[in-house]
């Protein structure tokens, strides 16, 4: 038998969307209207869009198929019951509350089990977790390894906790005032590293001991579970779906963005074990998200996530997704680009600040890299840098991550080989034109989640 080398997808493609190339004066009052910020930029503007991995994925026919399944009814719609099938197969957790996205599981979750005055440690902050434990009266404690904000880094499971580091903070503080520690698989703002079965293991048994809850950020943890399969000693003849059920089994629930890993435009949920704790979010979703068997989503929406469940453990689908983000990847260390390493799960991470030398982090040089190679090539990326970390809400002080990133995020089944070349070419382009972005400041910095709104202008015009 004859061993293919490399990848391919498992899928061929039924239904095109045009795509359009701009001028490069049209990008450059696009860009100037839309505040230097690439989240302002209107779609339509854009050649190919790497903002974000989150909900723009392509769905099956058979999920467009299950979508013509959608149970509209207001209560107990029958695509509730296949998800929380689907969920409970694949996750392993018996309670389901459906949620819009991510981030209302977030909500729910942080307003159940935190009290004003807590402590919440986990793997690298992210944006929309961290703001609901916050505006739920928490502090975010970071107990990352310190390699994972190191982009040269190499160690192969940057997202791991270090237990000293949670150690002194619960000793610190004591247990009693730390509800949970969230455990996002992967690490999106790391660099999308994933976290060790054995360490999650480890932190299960030290948080357990102390009655501490484990929760999961699962958003991309099948894309965790291929790591783990790829490179963590004796797992590697584990299924990825084996490993995504003992990787839960870790946790006492999990928050679910199923706009990623899940192969949907729309969809999050809640996952937990403790029916009482469940009975407390399914009081919330009806007051914040709709009735508990539909949680702000159409029936349709519910049964398409259902179905990407399935697909998304799948190894030939998990092995050309993360292919294809690590075909581009290999492609940009090639021509020199400096990214964060090693290349993680859902984007390639350009290191802004290796790029931008001469701009002070005050002048936000990855927001300045992402607007310039939109400027250059049409190509829209994200800013993962002080920016998106925002003001500490004590001191009010701008947050300096070690990390300031520019990140090219992969839409799962959308973009070719091709798009990626041409992705390739875009980003180098910019690397030799480096000296010539500018720096930016605020026009408009909103108070929360600021990334998503704020404008900004470059320094030195007014
Ligand atoms: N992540 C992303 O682009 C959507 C926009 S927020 C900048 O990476 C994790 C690890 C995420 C995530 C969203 C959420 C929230 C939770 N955890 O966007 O509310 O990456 O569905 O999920 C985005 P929702």
């Amino acid at each position: 038998m004859t061993h293919r080398r490399s990848w391919a997808e498992p899928w061929k493609i039924k239904v095109v969307e045009p795509i359009r190339m701009t001028t490069a004066a049209e990008r450059e009052a696009h860009i100037r209207e839309a505040g230097y910020n690439t989240f302002l930029l209107r779609s339509a503007d854009v050649y190919i869009d790497l903002l974000t991995d989150s909900g723009t994925n392509a769905m099956s026919d058979r999920q467009w198929a299950g979508m013509m399944l959608g149970d509209e009814a207001y209560a107990g719609s029958r695509n509730y019951y296949a998800l929380e099938d689907a969920v409970r197969e694949f996750y392993g957790f018996p309670y389901l509350i459906p949620t819009h996205q991510g981030r209302g599981a977030e909500h729910l979750l942080s307003k159940i089990l935190i009290t004003p005055g807590d402590h919440v440690p986990g793997n690298m902050y992210f944006t929309t977790t961290r703001v609901h434990q916050e505006l739920a009266g928490a502090t975010f404690h970071d107990v990352i390894l310190d390699e994972a904000h190191d982009p040269a880094s190499e160690h192969p499971f940057k997202g791991d906790v270090d237990l000293d580091k949670l150690d002194a903070l619960v000793r610190e503080v004591g247990a009693e005032q730390v509800p949970y520690i969230s455990v996002a698989a992967t690490v999106n703002l790391a660099g999308g590293q994933p976290v060790q079965l054995s360490n999650l293991r480890r932190v299960a048994e030290y948080c357990h001991a102390r009655k501490i809850r484990v929760i999961l950020d699962a958003t991309r943890a099948v894309e965790n579970a291929w790591f783990i399969q790829q490179r963590e000693p004796g797992m590697h003849q584990h299924s990825v779906a084996a490993i995504l059920k003992l990787m839960c089994e870790c946790a006492d629930g999990a928050t679910m963005s199923g706009k990623k890993d899940s192969l949907v435009n729309i969809g999050g949920w809640l996952g937990l074990r403790d029916a009482s704790l469940a009975e407390a979010a399914r009081e919330l979703v009806v007051v914040f998200e709709g009735l508990h068997t539909y949680g702000g989503l159409a029936g349709r929406d519910m049964e398409a996530m259902a179905i990407g469940i399935r697909e998304s453990v799948e190894e030939s689908h998990i092995a050309s997704r993360i292919g294809q983000v690590h075909y581009l990847g290999q492609r940009l260390i090639d021509a020199g680009v400096p990214v964060v390493r090693p290349l993680g799960g859902h984007a390639v991470f350009l290191d802004a600040a290796a790029i931008l030398t001469r701009l002070p982090r005050e002048q936000f040089p990855a927001q300045a890299l992402a607007a310039a190679l939109y400027l250059e090539s049409g190509v829209r990326a994200m800013e993962r840098g002080a920016v998106s970390a925002g003001r500490d809400p004590k001191t009010g002080e701008n947050r300096y991550p070690a990390l300031e990133l520019v990140r090219l995020t992969i839409p799962r089944r959308v973009y070719t080989q091709a798009h990626m070349d041409v992705v390739t070419e875009s980003v180098a382009e910019v690397f030799a034109l480096r000296a010539r972005v500018q720096g930016l400041r605020f026009t408009y910095e909103p108070n929360v989640l600021r990334f998503f709104q704020a404008r900004f202008e470059p320094v030195g015009e007014s």
